[in-house]
């Protein structure tokens, strides 16, 4: 039997298992085949960007850790990999940028003063494969962060410069949704908070306030511009205080009519963004995910196919979400080959979301109401070992993707002709 035929077999039997749990895999590879995920552009290099020859990331409360050879230092080689990438993960996908990956052609273009030209290159790149993008202010590795404050900077000009960071970077956002006929979701993190206990917690909260207040004041058409706004617990510097934390948003997002970021890394480890979506869907019409892992300190480690991730994909399958929640990856990692952290994390993403629409859920629902949570435990652990693997391996086929660790080759093949030869 060929390879192919097996996997035709194995999906058979498989299809079956479903049916008799009243779940029809066909009807979730043709829901999966159309959720498009986020791949962070951020992955490839680091996060270095493109403004001078050789930059690091610098600031921000975040960092990469690891000097795994081969990171890719232009732009050509970042398109490089990620076509590299896009090439062994199943389905359609969008690449979510930040404006430090602009192209300068060696000037110097300040951030309050980009425009969508430093991102054309990009832009032509993504409507030749057909996807959608999103995009991201940059307010870290610069030297007005380099206090650790920008949008709720004590000083009013510091403060103006991040206000015309945004501005420009939200026009930026609107002209990619313009020029690829999708919305693109812009995004804004800011690194500020105090190491140590504030004396005032209040005035940075109401500066920032103000400011996003600023940023956001021109109404840009939803049709190609969407704005997010992203909280996080702490950061390395930042542990005492973060003026940005979920509350803020949350009451941000709800009054002034903006996406709501879910960082998964962004939370005390104890709290589920799992549980949050739902409720957090009430209030505000869209949500972007930044799909990490966080551990103990670090919030950015390679997404894993982990009960949370499963958890997190079954809430935006089972409230019929995914039309309301943009997926965005946000990881990174120098320790291992970096376009197979971006392929590991970005299968997993999609795995878990299939696994998700293959949960026997009418029958679980059921049990719940009849009160009978016995079986509703006995049966999600019955679904966990179902035959899902099958299924995957069947989607990866019929997408052209490698299967199993098919892919892993082509990476190490990659590695030795490309990566290796890179300075
Ligand atoms: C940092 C935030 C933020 C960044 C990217 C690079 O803690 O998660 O989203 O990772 O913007
Ligand atoms: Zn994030």
């Amino acid at each position: 039997m060929s390879k192919n035929a097996k996997i035709t077999e194995s999906y058979r039997i498989a299809r079956s298992r479903y049916a008799d749990m009243g779940v029809d895999t066909e009807k979730a590879i043709s829901k999966l085949k159309k959720v498009a995920v986020s791949l962070h552009c951020w992955q490839g290099d680091d996060v270095g960007g493109f403004e001078t020859a050789d930059s690091e990331l610098s600031g921000g409360g975040i960092q990469a850790t690891g000097n795994y050879p081969g990171k890719a230092r232009t732009p050509d080689q970042l398109r490089a990999d990620l076509d590299k990438a896009l090439s062994l993960i199943p389905g359609k996908h969008r690449l979510n940028l930040h404006a430090i990956y602009g192209e300068f052609d060696g000037k110097k273009v300040e951030r309050d003063e980009l425009t969508v030209k430093q991102f054309a290159r990009w832009i032509d790149w993504a409507k030749s494969r057909k996807m959608g993008m999103d995009f991201n202010p940059s307010y870290f590795s610069h030297p007005k962060a380099a206090d650790g404050f920008t949008l709720s900077h004590a000083d009013k000009n510091i403060r103006k410069f991040w206000i015309d960071h945004g501005k420009a970077c939200r026009k930026i956002g609107a002209e990619i949704g313009k020029a690829l006929g999708s919305p693109c979701v812009t995004n804004v993190w800011i690194p500020d908070g105090y190491k140590d206990v504030p004396a005032d917690r209040k005035a940075p909260r109401e500066r920032l306030r103000d400011a996003l207040d600023q940023m956001f004041r021109e109404k840009l058409d939803k049709k190609y511009n969407l704005d997010a706004v992203e909280s996080k617990l702490f950061g390395i510097g930042s542990e005492s205080y973060v003026v940005g934390s979920h509350e803020f948003y949350m009451g941000y997002a709800v009054s002034r009519d903006v996406l709501l970021c879910l960082d998964t890394g962004h939370f005390h480890p104890t709290e589920m963004v799992s549980d949050k979506i739902s409720s957090t869907l009430m209030f505000v019409d869209e949500v972007l995910l930044h799909v990490s892992r966080g551990i103990r300190w670090d919030s950015d480690h390679v997404v894993v196919l982990s009960d949370e991730l499963k958890a997190i994909a079954e809430e935006l399958v089972r409230g019929d979400y995914l039309d309301r929640v943009h997926i965005g990856l946000d990881f990174f990692d120098a320790s291992i080959n970096r376009i197979a952290a971006w392929v590991i994390g970005t299968r997993n993403m999609v795995k878990a979301l299939l696994i998700a629409m293959l949960e026997p859920s009418a029958i679980l629902r059921k049990m719940e109401l009849d009160g009978d949570l016995s079986s509703r435990l006995a049966l999600q652990e019955e679904s966990k070992t179902l035959p899902f693997a099958a299924v995957w391996d069947y989607y990866c086929m019929n997408q052209d993707v490698p299967m199993g660790m098919a892919w892993m080759d082509e990476v190490k093949t990659y590695e030795k002709k490309v990566l290796s030869k890179r300075s």
